[in-house]
């Protein structure tokens, strides 16, 4: 395999590919990335232990309240110079309002310079998109940072919420970077020479996992019992046979107690362990906090 590499590599250079295997090089290394946190203190909204976010849609009636979140930059560079970040949902039913500066509820911006009003705000209704820009375009060196790293503090903070009629299922928050409306970052070496990145290539969505019954309750009769983990086993084992699975969109959100983004023998083992916990009447813990903590 080495020996293989090593002649590709000395055909390219005797053809003078040598910049175009640079640039790829640069292209797979890290770059900034954004991500995004929900606020998991409403009713019915959920921190998994995996990171996604699941909300019951019916918990504080129906399709309940928006719920807060936050748009963070992470640029372990330092270099930024202008960070321009628009992001979106990948379904419209989950619907993002209320955007504002991090000053009010976070005290501070991540970078010198910008008060609660000196960045660029911005909301395209139609696409459901948000943006937000910080820019020195005067300046050829990086902006300073107010705290240790850049997502020391949130570039932007907004509400996002669930449609009526919003079916059951997996919604993203990610970054937008589409035509007109791309995002970037800017970094800058501080002697005037610069590297554009693409946060959208560097970037995970946040999943979020909506169901109108709670995480684990698959047949929604407000108990957690056998039939729910008999239920888990069964779409389980469809699925990994390649099978369609007979879950609708509710169950599947419901299932992936995890939140690992599948449906498996891990949510029936700990869904299992969490009917023998709670049958015992030895604990009162949720089921989210009991798999959190479990090892
Ligand atoms: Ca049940
Ligand atoms: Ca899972």
């Amino acid at each position: 395999m080495k020996k293989f590499i090593s002649i590709i590599s000395s055909a390219a250079i005797a053809a003078g590919m040598v910049s175009a295997i640079n640039v790829n090089a640069a292209d797979t290394a890290e770059g900034p990335s954004v991500y995004f946190k929900v606020s998991d203190e409403g009713v019915g909204v959920e921190t998994l232990k995996y990171g996604t976010i699941f909300v019951n849609t019916k918990a504080n009636g129906s399709y309940g309240a928006a719920f807060p979140c936050a748009v963070y930059l992470k640029d372990d560079s330092k270099k930024a110079g202008q960070v321009f970040v628009k992001w979106s949902t990948n379904n419209k039913n989950l619907k993002l309002s209320g955007l504002t500066g991090p000053v009010e509820l976070y005290g501070s911006t991540p970078f010198k310079g910008f008060g609660a009003e000196d960045m660029n705000l911005n909301t395209f209704d139609e696409l459901n998109v948000m943006a937000v820009n910080y820019s020195k375009i005067s300046s050829e060196k990086p902006m300073e940072l107010n705290g240790e790293t850049t997502d020391a503090y949130p570039l932007a903070c907004f509400d996002a919420k669930f449609a009526d009629g919003a079916e059951g299922g997996s919604y993203a928050l990610q970054v937008y970077s589409e035509g007109a409306y791309f995002s970037g970052v800017v970094e800058r070496n501080g002697d005037g020479t610069f590297k554009e990145y693409d946060p959208a290539d560097y970037s995970k969505p946040l999943l979020i996992n909506a169901s109108d019954r709670n995480l684990g309750d698959i047949n929604n009769d407000g108990k957690w019992d056998s039939v729910d983990v008999s239920g888990i086993m069964k779409e389980y084992t469809k699925v990994s046979s390649g099978q369609d699975g007979i879950f609708d969109g509710n169950q599947r959100a419901a299932a992936d107690i995890n939140g690992d983004g599948m449906i498996d023998a891990v949510d029936a083992s700990n869904l299992l362990a969490y009917y023998a916990y709670i049958s015992g009447n030895k604990g009162n813990s949720s089921l989210n906090d009991f798999v959190k903590n479990r090892k």
